[in-house]
């Protein structure tokens, strides 16, 4: 579908080509460098125009817009809530997303990408912090009756705040979750813009406690439908300057409400969150609704000749709350949960022109390594904080470059213990109780082969020691 809007948009006629390089989307490439076919009066005004503007620019002290080729390129993160690897058919699930499917096609899919914790608060905490959500503070869900002082204080660096300090247009449509009082609003994080919700899931129909910025405002309308909505509007707004988009669906979180689930026709006693087979299709069409709007953002960048200039990272925050039929189940828990099935997700980079078509990354990617990766796109690792605990991987994602293993931790104590991946090792400790696997050998997680491993488990365990006597509040 994107394919024939960009090639309809050629063929209306409205730029010409100046390359005849191939490109993944047409086999044309679609360069920056396009330029419009004007008349000679049109050609006038433009001057005219262009003229003025360089005046006002003088007068004003402002630096003049930098045409697209030269300016840096936009980020766009599309964040989906609880959708798990055995949902979507391009990871062999049982429904289909064929705009999502389309945009692994003309880019990166992620086969071993995770999510720092399996639950909303501490993932993106990690996501927008690029350090562990531990030293925040933020362990688990932030349930805001209950802990109003949770959240990420406007004093710590953000991948928002450093984007906007260096010229990003920055906005934010849907769940925040990191933090219920107006100090740690997103308006406060570097976000020129929030239109959403600050706790972990919201009435798909009723958004009377959401926010317009620090305001609290009813906004109308279905929840998916707002966010991809604004987000288009965004970029549509932002189309001359580099922006930083954050889509923060609420799909596919509980409650479970189509578009036809307004309050006037729900039934009493039917409860919204449980899953059955009633709430399965709509947990079915509410997924199917957001892959179109997807579709609709990557529409819009074709659209507007922004593609080439555009990063759109797609993820889901944690694992599958158990929607899926059993036997479409790839990998053992999920949300809530150290094993695989809690915090390996779908995810998907596109980019057309730098993100090669149909490639597929095997490596561990950890969701804290978007932000040193996104400031290095974005030529800004200079003014990117030195102590991150994810690391760029840009070469992997642009040049197909090797991502060096790493140990990683997602810890969750004292719910679930703390758990640990080296290379193919994965351990799980919860007080005494420890498990080993390898997922080589056994990506289901069905066998502990600890007592086996005594020099690996031993090992292992001294580092999860290490990590949560290291990695604290405030360290
Ligand atoms: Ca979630």
């Amino acid at each position: 579908m994107l394919e024939c809007k960009l090639k309809s948009i050629f063929r209306r006629g409205l730029f010409s080509e100046v390359s005849n390089a191939s490109s993944p989307l047409t086999g044309n490439r679609l360069t920056s460098m396009a330029v419009p076919t004007m008349s000679p009066a049109s050609v006038v005004l433009v001057w005219f125009k262009t003229t003025l503007c360089l005046l006002a620019c003088l007068v004003g002290g402002a630096t003049p817009n930098l045409s697209l080729a030269d300016r840096p390129p936009n980020i766009v993160v599309i964040l989906a809530d609880d959708l798990g690897c055995c949902d979507m058919d391009l990871y062999g699930g049982w429904v289909k997303t064929p705009r999502i499917k389309e945009m692994a096609q003309q880019g990166m899919l992620f086969t071993d990408f995770h999510t720092n914790s399996s639950v909303c608060s501490p993932t993106r905490a990690a996501f927008l912090t690029g350090r562990y959500q531990q030293r925040v503070g933020i362990v688990d869900v932030i349930v805001g009756s209950r802990e109003p002082e949770s959240g990420i204080k406007p004093s710590v660096p953000t991948l928002p705040r450093v984007l906007k300090d260096n010229g990003y247009a920055t906005g934010l449509f849907g769940k925040w979750h990191c933090g219920y009082q107006d100090a740690y609003n997103p308006t406060h994080h570097g976000f020129d813009e929030f239109v959403g919700f600050l706790n972990g899931a919201t009435d798909y129909h009723q958004h009377g406690a959401w926010r317009v910025g620090l305001e609290k405002k009813n906004v109308p309308g279905y929840s998916t439908h707002i966010i991809t909505d604004r987000s288009v509007d965004f970029i549509k707004r932002n189309q001359d300057k580099p922006f930083f988009l954050y889509v923060s669906h609420a799909a596919v979180h509980n409650p479970y409400q189509s578009i036809e689930d307004t309050p006037d026709k729900r039934n009493k006693g039917e409860n919204p969150n449980r899953i059955n087979d009633k709430n399965r299709a709509k947990y079915k069409w509410m997924l199917e609704d957001m892959d179109q709007g997807v579709g609709k953002i990557l529409d819009t960048l074709a659209e507007l000749n922004l593609a080439e200039n555009t990063l759109v990272m797609f993820f889901s925050d944690n694992g599958a709350v158990g929607m899926c039929p059993k036997e479409f189940r790839k990998y053992r828990g999920g949300k809530f949960s150290h094993y695989e099935g809690g915090h390996r997700v779908p995810a998907i980079a596109w980019w057309p022109g730098k993100v090669a078509p149909g490639t597929r990354s095997d490596k561990l990617v950890v969701g804290f390594d978007l932000f040193p990766t996104f400031t290095e796109i974005a030529g800004l690792t200079k003014h990117t904080p030195a102590n991150l605990d994810g690391k760029s991987f840009k070469s992997h994602l642009l040049e197909q470059q090797d991502f060096p293993d790493r140990t990683i931790f997602f810890g969750y104590e004292p719910k679930l213990g703390t758990a640990m991946r080296r290379g193919d090792w994965k351990m799980i400790i919860k007080q005494n109780n420890v498990q080993l696997f390898n997922l080589q050998n056994d990506p289901r997680e069905t066998t502990n082969v600890a007592s086996q491993n005594s020099e690996i488990t031993q090992s292992m365990r001294q580092a999860i020691e290490r990590f949560k006597a290291e990695v604290t509040p405030g360290s």
